[in-house]
């Protein structure tokens, strides 16, 4: 149960900041990987723990082969909030980042369909950023932890990262999580050396990827669904930086944010990781 422990090595940070990702071992056992699909099920058919509402009013997309995402689905399930305020994946977290502290900034629950071989790009997840998203954050410095819940490569639709991207800064216009033309957004972004690398994933395994690494994920040609969790990290520092875009995140400080406030609110931003 829980995340299995394991210490990032100096090649593993080596990896991570010269590739801008890291592909971890098997991170859960067969069991919590059953139950986080069983987790999945619930998010989708609304049955919900505890006795809050949602981050956000959600429903099933009206095209079946459409992705579907919820985004902090820890504040409405035991078994993702389990994971992805786990301490572990915090530890994994603060030795990739080279941080004293780790918070969950928010996580989310991805659903691809499997079209079985039918052309679509209503699962795309177009090439971005995250950081393109994130900028009310004082710090770039930032991980996603994307876990595979089934054996995950291109044939069903997994994820592909932009080699060492994440040293091209925060790049304008990268918020294109939506945009699925993948062609268009290559056509973009691709200005410099653009090397795609397919993660790919026994189930249980996470890829660990820089908040600037650009990346993106096409069709899932299987009959069945790709299924993840993904949590998405900050130092424990972080704090509101003043920009034009704003995240969702900002409610969460309140109604009267001030530049400078730290997202360390432990309801809404759960410490998962602090060294002694
Ligand atoms: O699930 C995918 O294909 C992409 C997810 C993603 O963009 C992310 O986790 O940051």
């Amino acid at each position: 149960m829980g995340v299995i422990p394991y210490d990032v090595t100096e090649e593993d940070k080596r990896r991570f900041d010269e590739d801008g990702y890291w592909i971890s071992p098997k991170l859960l056992d067969d069991d919590t990987i059953r139950r986080l699909r069983e987790a999945h099920e619930r998010v989708w058919s609304k049955k919900h723990d505890g006795h809050g509402l949602p981050f956000y009013d959600y429903s099933l997309p009206e095209n079946p082969l459409a992705l579907r995402k919820l985004d902090n689905g820890w504040w409405i399930n035991d078994e993702i909030r389990a994971v992805v305020t786990d301490r572990e994946l915090g530890k994994m977290a603060s030795e990739l980042l080279d941080e004293a502290a780790i918070r969950l900034w928010h996580d989310q629950v991805i659903y691809k369909p499997g079209t079985s071989g039918q052309e679509t790009k209503a699962g795309n997840v177009g090439w971005h950023q995250d950081y393109g998203y994130w900028r009310v954050s004082s710090t770039t410095n930032m991980v996603t932890v994307w876990i595979a819940l089934q054996d995950t490569d291109l044939s069903n639709g997994g994820m592909m990262t932009i080699l060492g991207s994440h040293k091209w800064g925060a790049v304008e216009g990268s918020d294109t999580f939506f945009e699925q033309d993948m062609g268009k957004l290559k056509a973009k972004f691709a200005t410099r050396d653009w090397v795609e690398e397919p993660c790919i994933l026994k189930a249980g395994q996470a890829s660990f990827h820089h908040a600037l690494t650009f990346h993106g994920s096409g069709t899932n040609y299987s009959s069945e669904p790709r299924l993840s969790v993904v949590a998405h990290l900050m130092p424990g520092d972080t704090h509101f930086r003043d920009v034009r875009q704003k995240h969702d995140n900002l409610r969460l400080l309140g109604g009267r944010p001030v530049p400078g406030m730290r997202f360390d609110r432990d309801e809404y931003f759960p410490l998962l990781y602090a060294k002694e």
